[in-house]
């Protein structure tokens, strides 16, 4: 067994080119095998292991700083750089975590998570290495579905004017998490498929096949492919014209071919980009017949509905009801529960790509022609579009709903996809109105409650399964409910179902606090006496969230009650939910403990 044998990027460079093929395959039996047991991205890391070895082969990391895009197609990479043995431990707590992190190893130059970001991180890397003398390589890796995130070309436009030398490897493999979508996704297929092109390619191929990998021969390989890809005057018309020399596309899967360019483009003096074909899911059938089944793969099942399917189901039934009703997502068609609605409305459900910011100030827009927006969205992606939910939607009070989706603690995902932030963030706009299911039953009322809503409006569901069955009998969202009646003088105000679970056996008056912003200040008036104590419960961070406003507004009215307030604080990489809420006192014991205290008072 090769695998066995490489334990570092040096051990590699001593394989040939066939012992690198067999290594290739056994690091992709290997990644499907924890995968399948930890769960994690099986088919983007399977279609990412041949390239990754040439990388390794032919720079050195942790010296040369190789930065992967959202970083999910990493495991090759943190299998070779020494981590081979603790990746039997992917994702789970205490173990390596799913994404490029530079906490874990000098080998990861940056921390990833979230998409497009590569191209300015690599630019920042490359110049401060200008900056600094010094001399290293900088390759920054993006996907075809990474690239039509904004972010990217705000770099492009910047790495294009600066000539500053960088690598960009763009790993095409012609899907985001579903098939990929928009012009660049086009114009990336036409890259591919141009006949001029090809032609120069197999010319190209038969020029390279019988060469040795090093030698002096391949060096005058390079000025060939200059003069070849200067020829083809249409294919490389967009990335030449931000100033950054193209080649391309090659086969991401053949190693000699990938290792022989990444020689040569490593002398450019100047931004390059190389372009490989890959396909999703290579080398195991399934994942590659559907790599969007396999692009994350869960490592256990439960039983129960999932909010996203209820959002799902839901917005076909409000598309059916009212003509005005759209909705969109940022490339999280499955994740969002929104691939039924684009199955049955293609024209009412827009998949943006992976543009937060577009879609929220497209949503805007809808708004104001007339329409209904709906945007599902994961809750640490909308991070990114804060000034669009500001600027163009709270400040213009237009009524945008939004299904942010993976708030609270997010578990095997880790510290970047962490849905700690929204309560607070949403929380300081103004307009905003900001509600929390207590389960899929009540998420679905909210969602009917929410169509003749006339305002920014945002509803927040944490990931999986909705749970708790019962029937919360309020009507009205934007009011407190009281679940259980076991105190005189102790209140728990939980938001959404965990929480409420918490406190489901705790001696207090346990009350499902909904309505996140506004705060149900007739209830909290009531509450506010002398020796009472309100305990505030969130799925989120304590600085700008739930309990902080609920004791604001009571230090505004004169406050006489007992607040503690229990959250999140900093930061938390925790790799499982409940490990999570345990190192930050959100459990039935702390809670109980804190009760008892007070009534010993
Ligand atoms: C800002 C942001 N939005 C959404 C996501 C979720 N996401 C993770 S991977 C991915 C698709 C990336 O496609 P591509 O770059 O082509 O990589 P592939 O998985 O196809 O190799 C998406 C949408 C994210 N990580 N960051």
């Amino acid at each position: 067994m090769y695998l066995e044998k490489v334990n570092s990027p040096a051990d590699l460079k001593k394989l040939s080119i066939k012992e690198l093929e067999k290594y290739a395959q056994e690091v992709r039996a290997y990644i499907i095998e924890v995968v399948n047991k930890n769960g994690g991205h099986l088919s983007s890391n399977l279609g990412a292991v041949d390239f990754t070895i040439a990388l390794h082969y032919v720079f050195d990391c942790p010296k040369d700083k190789i930065i992967f895009d959202v970083g999910h197609q990493s495991y090759a990479h943190k299998i070779i750089t020494g981590r081979r043995d603790e990746f039997k431990n992917l994702r789970m707590p205490g173990g390596i975590t799913g994404f490029e992190n530079m906490h874990e190893s000098e080998c990861d130059a940056f921390s990833t998570g979230h998409s497009s970001t590569s191209l300015s991180v690599g630019l920042g890397l490359a110049r401060s290495r200008d900056l600094s003398k010094e001399k290293y390589d900088v390759i920054s890796v993006i996907g075809d579905g990474a690239l039509t995130g904004g972010m990217a070309y705000e770099a492009l436009n910047d790495i294009g004017a600066s000539q500053t030398k960088m690598i960009i490897i763009l790993n095409d493999n012609t899907m985001s998490i579903s098939k990929n979508v928009g012009a660049i996704s086009t114009y990336l297929g036409k890259l591919r498929l141009s006949k001029r092109y090809k032609a120069l390619k197999t010319t190209f191929r038969s020029g390279m096949d019988g060469m040795p990998i090093v030698g002096p021969s391949v060096v005058n390989v390079f000025e060939r492919i200059k003069s070849w890809v200067k020829g083809q005057f249409w294919t490389n018309k967009m990335f030449e014209q931000f100033g950054i020399k193209y080649y391309g596309a090659f086969d991401g899967h053949n190693l000699r071919e990938c290792i022989k360019m990444l020689m040569q483009i490593k002398k450019i003096q100047q931004p390059v980009i190389l372009h490989l074909t890959t396909h999703k899911g290579n080398g195991l059938y399934e994942a590659e017949q559907n790599p969007e089944k396999y692009h994350g793969v869960e490592g256990k099942k439960e039983l129960s509905k999932k909010y996203s399917e209820i959002v799902g189901e839901k917005l076909n039934e409000m598309i059916a009801k009212d003509e005005k009703v759209v909705c969109a997502t940022a490339a999280m068609l499955s994740g969002t529960g929104l691939s039924v609605v684009h199955e049955k409305y293609p024209d009412r459900c827009y998949d943006v790509g992976i543009a937060e910011q577009h879609a929220v100030a497209m949503c805007a827009g809808l708004s104001a022609g007339g329409y209904k927006p709906y945007f599902a969205v994961y809750s640490s992606f909308l991070q990114r579009a804060y000034d669009q939910l500001l600027h163009d939607v709270c400040l213009n009070n237009l009524p945008v709903r939004f299904l942010i989706d993976r708030s609270g603690a997010i578990g095997a995902d880790g510290v970047t996809h962490q849905g700690l932030y929204d309560i607070s963030y949403l929380n300081s706009l103004p307009n905003m109105t900001v509600l929390s299911p207590a389960n899929g039953e009540e998420l679905a009322r909210m969602m009917d409650w929410s169509l003749d809503f006339n305002g920014p409006l945002a509803i927040r569901y944490p990931k999986g399964y909705t749970l708790d069955g019962k029937e919360y009998v309020t009507e009205d969202p934007l009011r407190w409910e009281v679940v259980h009646n076991k105190s005189d003088n102790v209140y728990v105000l939980a938001v959404g179902n965990r929480m409420l679970d918490i406190a489901k056996n705790s001696l207090c008056v346990l009350v499902n606090a909904r309505s996140v912003k506004p705060l149900d200040m007739y209830f909290l008036d009531k509450i506010n006496k002398e020796g009472n104590l309100i305990i505030t419960l969130e799925d989120g961070i304590v600085s700008g969230g739930f309990g902080e406003s609920v004791l604001s507004a009571l230090n505004a009215v004169g406050k006489v009650c007992r607040v503690v307030n229990l959250g999140f604080e900093g930061v938390c990489d925790d790799l499982s939910v409940s490990g999570a809420f345990d190192s930050n006192g959100l459990t039935a014991k702390n809670l109980d403990k804190i009760i008892q205290e007070h009534l010993k008072v």
